[in-house]
């Protein structure tokens, strides 16, 4: 498969990576408007294919899809522009900036007939695959109540530093994850209640955010994430998830420990995620689920199935992050769709 990708920056380097490690897939061209990002990435990864305009890509090369890596002010223009050329397209997240974007986006897509993958991959870290496979096995019974939680310390702000300037910030760039999360793990929410806050003076938007949603189902789930927690024992990137069932519980708590209690007992495992030889730490559990969703889409598109996290199932998590977003400002809960 020859792929391509846009936005050369921070992240996109885990991509790359990724991509090399999947067996018949090629990144044959690259693109970013920045020449220096360009030059750098494309020795780095031995691309020699390298513009500066999506458009003179598009037109110059024949490609099996593409990935853009780029911030979201840019991701409607550039999945519109795939779509007018047919070409298959994994986008980064946060998917779009406003709901109206998203739903063009994926209109576009469909209208084309291309598939439309969002790169939300936090669904796809080992511990958390994991806990979703304690959720299928029935262990537990019914989960009735859950927390996701992501708290930390870390200095995000020094590899992307544009997260310190906008308006809006955590829930949005990081909050988004664990919604994606709960969604994933719960359900689709029908109510959710937000509050945020802003600890940290140097920055823009909010730091922290405490939510609480109610689940088609019933269950009902606290999920808060924080960038202002100052801990015993920084935890980045780790997310930490209880649920209560009907017959039992599950822990994964810090270390990657997964602790279950059902109806056999009490087990804890270690659900550590692999350092793949192009990884560090402490990003290697995000950086392991960057190859998980990459080959997730390789399948889907071989397959010609949709991806779990296709550009339409994108909007039911987008919405939650607009919804907090709304609950914070008017201090009301807000019914989802
Ligand atoms: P970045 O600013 O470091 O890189 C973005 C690159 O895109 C820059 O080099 C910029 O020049 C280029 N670019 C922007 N608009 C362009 C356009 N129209 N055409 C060509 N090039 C263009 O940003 P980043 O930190 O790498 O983040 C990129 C995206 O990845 C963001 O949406 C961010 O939220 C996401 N991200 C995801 C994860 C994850 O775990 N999924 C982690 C970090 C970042
Ligand atoms: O941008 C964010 C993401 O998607 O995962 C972690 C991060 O890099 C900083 O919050």
């Amino acid at each position: 498969m020859r792929g391509a990708l846009i936005g050369c920056g921070f992240f996109a380097v885990n991509q790359l990576h990724a991509w090399a490690d999947i067996d018949d897939v090629a990144i044959v061209a690259l693109c970013d408007r920045d020449p220096a990002r360009l030059a750098l990435v494309g020795e780095q990864f031995g691309i020699a294919a390298r513009y500066t305009d999506a458009e003179a890509m598009f037109a110059a090369q024949a490609l099996d899809f593409v990935d853009i890596a780029t911030t979201p002010p840019s991701h409607r223009y550039l999945v519109e522009q795939a779509a007018r050329h047919r070409v298959p397209v994994v986008c980064q997240k946060p998917f779009a900036p406003s709901m109206e974007d998203a739903r063009a986006m994926v209109d576009a897509a469909e209208a084309a007939g291309i598939a439309l993958m969002v790169h939300e991959n936090f669904r796809w870290q080992t511990p958390i695959l994991a806990v979703r496979d304690v959720l299928a096995s029935g262990s537990i019974g019914r989960p009735f109540w859950g927390r996701i939680s992501f708290r930390s310390g870390y200095d995000v702000f020094s590899g992307q530093p544009y997260l310190a300037t906008g308006a809006r910030f955590i829930i949005e760039d990081l909050g988004i994850h664990i919604l994606d999360v709960a969604r994933c793990l719960l359900g689709d929410a029908t109510r959710l209640t937000a509050r945020t806050q802003r600890i940290n003076p140097a920055i823009r938007g909010e730091d922290v955010a405490t939510m609480l949603l109610d689940h088609a189902d019933g269950a009902v789930s606290v999920v808060d994430c924080s960038y202002a927690s100052r801990l015993a024992r920084e935890p980045f990137p780790e997310t930490f998830i209880e649920i209560d069932g009907t017959e039992g519980s599950l822990r994964l708590t810090q270390d990657y420990r997964l602790g279950v209690t059902g109806s056999d007992g009490t087990s804890e495992q270690d659900v550590s995620p692999p350092l793949l030889p192009w990884a560090s730490r402490p990003w290697h559990n995000i950086q392991e689920s960057v190859l998980n969703i990459q080959r997730h889409w390789v399948r889907t598109l071989r397959a010609r199935t949709t991806p779990d996290t296709s550009g339409r199932d994108n909007l039911k998590t987008l919405a939650l992050v607009h919804a907090a977003y709304e609950s914070a400002a008017s201090g009301a809960a807000v019914q989802l769709g």
